[in-house]
């Protein structure tokens, strides 16, 4: 990376973090409505991954998506405006803070159901692989959660069944909603859940972008080279609780503080220091330039009008194939059935 790349990694993860303390609060003045899941303490993964990933590449995850959003290029005035649930919002306006997505820039959302993407993603990549696109990854991302759900071992398998290029990740930030993982999962290392099915896995940290995405590009390549499915686990943090309002009394406030010193942020700022890539003051420039596109995004998103209601039933199914294309169904018909 150039000198201009590595301030502008540095500047998206500022953004994300600054975007999503800006979201709490307007989440408290009550601005904000439905859940709020934030993303501060995992923005190495998003900025690392990101920051490898192809345009031919797919991109799908969960709620926890505002830092995925702003990762993949969804301008931060369209990511405020949908916590919002304004009209200019990336998702216009209807799907909130768990539902951004914007398909032109090959991130296909933000999903609440947990796991229920997961299928999802072994779809696209089967979709590729049809259309003769074998340049292309799809990567998607979930929690440790969601893997001892049916959908992670569902779409797991198949993916080796079939053989398709998917990376699978894994962000084990340590915690299901309140439930620490050796609580709920058989297996506290989530890579080994991979050794089932046949597919080679790894665990990485994820507290360091640069790590992140050095690893991560190696497993694209391998992927892109030799094909087929492969899962690497991320060992990162939440530094907030699950959603807004949550007591966290699953964990020491000690063991947050401890993992605070690991900030991705503060990592990432010492590198470039020691480095000579950039100086404090030019990274100081960078954190108030990111504070200004916040309030910006901020004041962009207030001014944005609500979804029209007569918009309530748009953009909930693609248009349906007129009958003619579809050759089974006229074939059918035109046997009487
Ligand atoms: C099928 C389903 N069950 C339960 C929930 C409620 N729920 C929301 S988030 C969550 C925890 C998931 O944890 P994890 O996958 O580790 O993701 P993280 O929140 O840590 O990012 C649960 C149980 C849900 N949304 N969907």
């Amino acid at each position: 990376m150039d000198k201009k790349e590595s301030i502008d990694l540095y500047r998206e993860m500022v953004i994300i973090r600054r975007l999503e303390e800006r979201a709490a609060e307007l989440y408290q003045q009550g601005k904000i409505g439905g859940f709020l899941h934030l993303y501060i303490g995992q923005e190495a993964v998003s900025a690392g991954i990101s920051s490898v990933r192809q345009p031919q590449d797919r991109l799908i995850t969960a709620y926890r998506d505002h830092g995925w959003a702003i990762s993949a290029g969804i301008d931060p005035n369209a990511v405020m405006a949908e916590l919002l649930g304004k009209v200019d919002g990336c998702s216009k306006g209807k799907g909130g803070s768990m539902h951004m997505a914007d398909t032109e820039l090959n991130f296909w959302g933000g999903h609440a159901i947990v796991g229920a993407h997961i299928p999802l993603a072994a779809g696209l990549a089967l979709g590729d692989v049809y259309q003769g696109n074998d340049d292309a990854v799809t990567i998607c991302m979930f929690g440790d959660g969601s893997t001892n759900i049916g959908f992670f071992h569902e779409g797991l398998n198949l993916s080796k069944v079939w053989n398709l290029p998917v990376l699978w990740v894994c962000e084990n930030n340590q915690y299901g909603m309140g439930t620490a993982v050796d609580r709920a999962s058989a297996v506290s290392e989530i890579r080994q859940k991979a050794e089932g099915y046949g597919m080679p896995n790894e665990r990485i940290e994820g507290m360091d972008v640069m790590e992140v995405r050095k690893e991560v590009s190696r497993v694209l390549e391998k992927i892109r080279k030799e094909g087929g499915p492969y899962l690497l686990e991320i060992m990162t943090y939440r530094y907030r609780g699950h959603s807004m309002g949550d007591p966290e009394r699953y964990r020491d406030k000690d063991e947050v503080k401890k993992w605070e010193e690991e900030d991705p942020i503060g990592i990432y700022r010492k590198e470039l220091i020691a480095g000579k890539i950039a100086t404090a003051k030019e990274l100081d420039a960078v954190d108030e330039e990111a504070m200004k596109i916040v309030d910006d995004a901020e004041a962009f998103a207030k001014a944005s009008p609500n979804p029209d209601k007569s918009t309530l039933f748009e953009d909930i199914y693609v248009e349906p194939t007129p009958v003619e294309y579809r050759g089974y169904a006229l074939e059918r018909e035109s046997e009487g059935r």
